[in-house]
């Protein structure tokens, strides 16, 4: 039986190991490349630092009265071929742990950011942290994905990086693990699944929110919806999605993130589903929760001047806020195209 298990996971680890890193957009081109090293900072823990095929392994264990980190990075290079905004989308498959026990343990914890370097901007950064776990913690396996916004200039390189870091330290009676892999736990890893990052030309004048629907895989960027209005009178804008939304408990997903520059103001948002024979039907919208507000439901349900508030990074402290919505799905193979719509207005300018 144990034979059996290893090999399972053996088989396991070699399918998640030689999946390929999926670069979509045209011009992102390069393999990728990687590192990983350990600073040990007190006595002899145990550690292990590698990097393999767009695979970290990173462990420290530390016990009665020693520490250490363990580093690590991958990456991509690519050009960009336009000027413009863009959703950077970042998919990775983590497995680890985080144990701290006993008396005297002072700190452990895992990080893992998502950054984007212009190289020919002299290394100008944009950084996100994708997780921060300071406590007692285990991920058994789990697709995780994430975006940034992203200022890419035309002709310009660029390096994107997913880092991690793990860092066990114990004083005392006890033990403390960090690991994304390590001798202890063999499958236990964090490693890319893909990276998006799309060149987008946006025409004109747009002041907006950002369209995502769960596709069953990721949210998809659909786009950006432009309600900009300098007078600050609702526009109507419909967007006829690109992707698919998959039925989760029967919902669909879909998420309106404000752009990093504008602000808007959301009086409500529909969505339409288009059957066959022509026939058009709207699904109830039954969930609506800002960042950061809340329940934005009672705002968003109807057109009464009564409207949810998105600020971008730029007018809040460099996070853009975001309303995650769901709508009432329809069974299988029923629809035809959505049409997704939204009433508000947005006064700024974006560049
Ligand atoms: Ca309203
Ligand atoms: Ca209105």
């Amino acid at each position: 039986m144990r034979v059996i298990i290893t090999m399972l996971a053996t088989l396991m680890f070699l399918i998640m190991t030689f999946s390929p890193l999926t670069v979509h957009a045209k011009e992102w081109s390069s393999e990728d490349g990687g590192e990983a090293s350990v600073t040990v900072e007190v006595d002899q823990p145990e550690t292990i630092a590698q990097y393999n095929l767009h695979t970290l392994k990173l462990g420290v264990k530390s016990g009665v009265y020693a520490s250490a980190t363990a580093y690590g990075s991958m990456y991509v290079y690519g050009i960009a071929d336009a000027t413009g905004w863009v959703a950077g989308i970042i998919e990775w498959y983590q497995k680890g742990n985080l144990a701290a026990g006993g008396i005297g343990d002072i700190s452990s914890w895992i990080h893992v950011k998502f950054q984007a370097i212009d190289l020919t901007a002299g290394g100008a950064l944009v950084e996100k942290i994708i997780l921060d776990e300071h406590g007692p913690w285990a991920d058994y396996g789990t697709t995780r994905w994430d975006y940034m916004d992203i200022y890419l200039v035309q002709g310009h390189t660029y390096k994107f990086v997913l880092c991690a870091e793990v860092h066990a330290h114990a004083f005392g009676l006890g033990a403390a693990v960090a690991d994304f892999g390590s001798i202890w736990w063999d499958d236990s890893r964090i490693e890319w699944m893909s990276i998006e990052v799309p060149n987008i030309v946006e025409g004109g004048e747009a002041g907006c929110p950002m369209l995502f629907v769960w596709n069953g895989t990721e949210y998809f960027y659909e786009g950006l919806l432009n309600i900009h209005s300098s007078e600050g009178i609702d526009v109507i804008t419909n967007h006829t999605l690109i992707s698919t939304p998959r039925r989760v408990n029967g919902t669909y997903l879909l998420r309106l993130t404000e752009h990093p520059l504008t602000h808007s103001y959301i009086d409500q948002v529909k969505l339409y589903a288009e059957l066959k024979y022509g026939v058009v039907i709207q699904l109830p919208l039954v969930w609506a929760w800002h960042s950061e507000d809340g329940n934005a439901l009672p705002q968003l349900l109807f057109s009464d001047e009564w409207k949810a508030e998105t600020l971008g990074a730029a007018f809040n402290n460099g996070t853009s806020q975001s309303i995650d919505l769901k709508f009432i799905a329809l069974p299988p193979n029923f629809v035809t195209g959505f049409i997704f719509q939204i009433e508000g207005n947005n006064p700024v300018l974006k560049p």
